[in-house]
């Protein structure tokens, strides 16, 4: 049979859209909110994540990443996920440290700076933090470290006592206290609004890393970069259990094996991309230098003040998570 009459044509064509349409609905479509800029290389390995994902489901479980805050704000992200606004999403795992203390561990100054303790702090950690996200509803996907976090002013920094008054911009409850301890007045600034902060002189310093240095241009409004190497902290990607548990088994097995091919290709590009970022904020005119002995060995008695308050507040299973720490360095 052929369809030669228009009247035929017309609704051969509409029952093949019909049918396009029928294969559209088959497909999950997730939102995901993340904080950081698209060209973040966290955004950048979250959209491979979403890409990778969709090639080995064959295209039916679609992640369609709202960067930069668009969707949720980095302090909204993790209720919309729970609450079922969104699917799946990212956040600084820091940024939760009001909720309970063991998410404050990976920004504890000092205790671990650079990316092989780093990697052990998130191996003796992980567990715990699976759990209480558990308890919410959440379920963790995979993990990347920020480069280390350093010091950003205006002005040239000799001891801490340069610090006293000045207004500094934090992300977390972990840092606004350690920018008390330093003197400073703590503003909690978002990354997203974090150039805008600067630019109309709200904070005239940030503690975070060269990373986000270099994605918020910080050379505009900021001379000097002290490299101080306080912490890494953890951004986490986590998907709803009940969204996780609606999928097929294939899209479930998919999603964990791009999530874990995710996790080790962001802590590579972190790493290796930190000299990089370091040398960006240089050549493009910051002072970029260690901080004076005085002031490093100031801030290093903050961290052991803040590693005690931690331990505190953690209570044993805090205390139980340092000590497997410090047995595996
Ligand atoms: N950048 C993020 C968090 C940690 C970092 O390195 C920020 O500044 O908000």
């Amino acid at each position: 049979m052929t369809f030669s009459h228009p009247l035929l044509k017309a609704i051969t064509a509409s029952m093949l859209g019909l049918g396009i349409a029928a294969a559209a609905q088959a497909q999950t479509v997730w939102d995901m909110p993340t904080p950081y800029p698209a060209s973040n290389f966290h955004t950048e390995n979250i959209q491979q994540f979403a890409n990778e994902v969709a090639e080995a489901t064959g295209g039916k479980l679609k992640i369609t990443v709202h960067a930069n805050g668009s969707l949720f704000k980095a302090n909204e992200i993790k209720r919309a996920v729970q609450g079922g606004q969104a699917q799946i999403g990212e956040v600084i795992i820091s940024g939760l440290a009001n909720e309970d203390a063991l998410y404050a561990l990976d920004t504890v100054p000092f205790l671990a700076t650079g990316y092989e303790d780093s990697r052990k702090l998130w191996q003796v950690s992980k567990e715990a933090v699976e759990a209480r996200l558990a308890k919410n509803g959440l379920k963790i996907l995979y993990s990347v470290a920020w480069p280390p976090q350093g010091l950003y002013s205006k002005t040239e920094l000799n001891t801490i006592g340069d610090l006293k008054g000045m207004k500094i911009r934090s992300y977390s409850p972990t840092v606004a206290r350690m920018i008390q301890l330093m003197g400073g007045q703590p503003v909690t600034v978002q990354a997203a609004d974090l150039t805008q902060a600067l630019s109309t002189g709200v904070v005239s310093a940030n503690l975070t890393s060269s990373a986000t240095g270099y994605d918020t241009k910080s050379w505009e409004q900021l001379s000097h970069y002290y490299d101080i190497q306080a912490w890494l902290p953890k951004n986490i990607v986590f998907v709803s259990q009940k969204a996780f548990d609606a999928l097929d088994q294939p899209a479930r097995d998919a999603l964990l094996k791009a999530a874990a091919a995710a996790e080790e290709r962001g802590w590579k590009v972190s790493e290796e991309k930190t000299a990089w970022y370091i040398d960006q904020l240089r050549t493009n005119g910051m002072k970029v230098e260690p901080a004076p002995a005085a002031l490093q060995a100031d801030l290093l008695k903050i961290g052991e003040q803040m590693a005690a308050e931690w331990a505190e507040k953690a209570g044993p299973d805090g205390q139980a998570i340092l000590d497997a720490y410090h047995k595996l360095k």
